[in-house]
């Protein structure tokens, strides 16, 4: 696990950057326009936390600024989200806890696989005072607020190859499958723990990479497989539901220290409400999407489950990551489960 010494330099000058951009606040009174809120996501404008945002934060937030998503990473590249937000060039994204791993290594702890059991979980987690420190790290050193949670769903291994070329049962049956992964250190470890050879690639670039074949497969949430059109160039999906993933709704810390209390209130309630809604929904669709993929021909089929999870968090025991877990996390955490 690397960390590099350029992001310890930018951690250090950004706060000296957000006091100077606080100085320039869009939202004091001799402004004359709403503060524009731009919103950066390698997502989909269909994605549901992408509709989420669009048709329950923005109207929440309409009467005292304008947001403006930016989709498909047309504005920041997967990845730089959080440095573009710390630096004044964005003001929201939706982080991922491998995103803020890169900086704070102990936020691996949210990306390890079989950690996260539920989307309820997920929440408890976020609003459990365990979750205290790791916000106020985040807050202090980036200048970045974790306001909510956001359900991405649980990922699963979605290969180009019919199951009577290649079934995935155990982990041994990924050995040498080139598995496409987010590119940073802690996605990259969970491909391995799962069994694989995970690829780094950006979102945007997944589609072509399957057709082509320059990947075996990818993993995400089924409601992401079907968004963006995985299924139309892979042949089944192994539900070995190894992360139940989350993005956090990340916002300037900068703009938000702007604000008056009663703006603050109203931005919190939106995205509060935006993480609900875009739950709600992305649950659903996990549900119905089995179906559908298995009418679009694709073989949808579960592994063995608690050979993924032993092999899973054996990988952790004893690693680099969980090294960097604060003390007694795992099990307050786990206390939070069922
Ligand atoms: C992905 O790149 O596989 C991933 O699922 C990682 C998530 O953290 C999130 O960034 C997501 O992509 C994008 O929002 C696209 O759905």
């Amino acid at each position: 696990m690397t960390h590099p010494t350029t992001r310890r330099v930018f951690l250090a000058s950004a706060g000296a950057f957000a006091l100077f951009a606080a100085s320039l606040s869009p939202f004091s009174a001799m402004a004359q326009d709403k503060p524009v809120i731009r919103m950066s996501t390698p997502a989909s404008e269909t994605d549901q936390r992408s509709a989420a945002l669009a048709t329950v934060f923005g109207p929440g937030i309409a009467e005292f600024a304008t947001y403006q998503p930016h989709y498909n990473a047309s504005l920041v590249a997967q990845g730089s989200e959080l440095e573009a937000i710390s630096s004044g060039d964005l003001e929201m994204s939706i982080a991922s806890a491998q995103e803020l791993a890169n900086f704070f290594p102990e936020f691996s702890i949210f990306a390890t696989g079989y950690v996260h059991q539920s989307a309820e979980h997920q929440v408890a987690v976020f609003y459990d005072a365990l979750m205290d420190p790791f916000k106020q790290k985040v807050e202090d050193e980036l200048g970045v607020k974790l306001l909510s949670v956001m359900y991405l769903g649980k990922r699963h291994v979605n290969l180009r190859f019919p199951r009577s070329e290649k079934e995935v049962m155990t982990p041994a049956d990924l050995a040498g499958v080139n598995l496409r992964m987010p590119g940073s250190d802690a996605w990259q470890f969970l491909g391995r723990a799962i069994g694989a050879n995970p690829t780094p690639m950006a979102f945007t670039e997944i589609y072509t990479a399957l057709q082509t074949g320059s990947v075996d497969g990818q993993d995400n949430p089924l409601p992401t497989v079907v968004d963006a059109k995985f299924y139309e160039v892979t042949k089944q999906v192994s539900l070995t539901a190894h992360l139940v993933d989350l993005n956090y709704i990340a916002f300037s810390k900068s703009v938000w220290d702007t604000m008056t209390a009663d703006q603050r209130a109203a931005l919190q309630k939106a995205a509060d409400d935006a993480a609900t809604s875009a739950r709600e929904g992305q649950l659903v669709k996990e549900e119905e999407l089995v179906t559908f993929l298995k009418d679009q021909g694709l073989e949808v089929y579960e592994p063995d489950l608690e050979a993924f999870r032993t092999h899973v968090q054996a990988q952790y025991v004893g690693s680099e990551f969980a090294k960097s877990w604060p003390e007694g996390v795992l099990e307050q955490i786990n206390a939070l489960g069922n």
